[in-house]
């Protein structure tokens, strides 16, 4: 996990008025809604706003939403197997845009080659995502993790 966890989200503080902010989608070319369907369905239901970008959301448009909702964190889902490529730089990409702090998490199915799950784990990490989630996580355990990440729990 990266240093930025434990700043909370865009705004470097968790404000307890404010409605906590995610921004999610499919990134690059994957065509794969059911799972971001539901995370946005959790989500929501637990309290937070949520950006819904839909499926084939290139890095750019992630990080304008997070600028103009002012987010706590971008949640990218990948199920085809092109993550590391379609993530490269998105972290530098965030700092660039005034968003060095937000929170990063990842999930779905990430790799295409059988790399064990650290390892994965790992290259996401070293990308700059502050959670990294394996193949079927469920939104409960997302949610919990980032309500802790923003001091919310
Ligand atoms: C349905 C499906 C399709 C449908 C998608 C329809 C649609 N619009 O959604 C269609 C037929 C279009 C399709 C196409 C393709 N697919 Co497909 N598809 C599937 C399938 C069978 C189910 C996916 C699904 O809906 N799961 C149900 C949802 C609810 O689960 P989920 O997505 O995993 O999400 C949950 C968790 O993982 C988690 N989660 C997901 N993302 C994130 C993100 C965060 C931050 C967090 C916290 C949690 C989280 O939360 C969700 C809720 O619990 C899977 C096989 C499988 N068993 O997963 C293959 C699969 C994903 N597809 C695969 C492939 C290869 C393709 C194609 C490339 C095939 C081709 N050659 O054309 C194309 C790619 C198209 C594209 N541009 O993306 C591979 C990917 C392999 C890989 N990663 O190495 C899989 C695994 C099949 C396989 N075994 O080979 N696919």
């Amino acid at each position: 996990m990266n240093d930025a966890v434990t700043q909370k989200g865009s705004t470097g503080m968790a404000d307890a008025k404010r409605q906590p902010t995610i921004v999610l989608g499919t990134i690059g070319l994957d065509a794969h809604v059911a799972g971001i369907s539901i995370l946005r369905w959790a989500f929501e239901r637990a309290g937070f706003r949520v950006a819904y970008l839909g499926a084939l959301v290139l890095p750019n448009e992630f990080i304008s939403a997070a600028r103009e909702t002012a987010a706590d964190a971008i949640l990218v889902s990948s199920l085809y197997g092109m993550a590391r490529i379609d993530c490269e730089g998105l972290r530098a990409k965030c700092r660039e845009a005034g968003l060095a702090n937000i929170l990063l998490y990842i999930g779905g199915i990430l790799v295409t080659d059988p790399e064990e799950w650290p390892k994965t784990e790992q290259l996401f990490s070293d990308m700059g995502f502050d959670r990294i989630y394996p193949p079927g996580t469920k939104p409960e355990t997302a949610i919990a993790d980032l309500k802790c990440d923003l001091g919310l729990s």
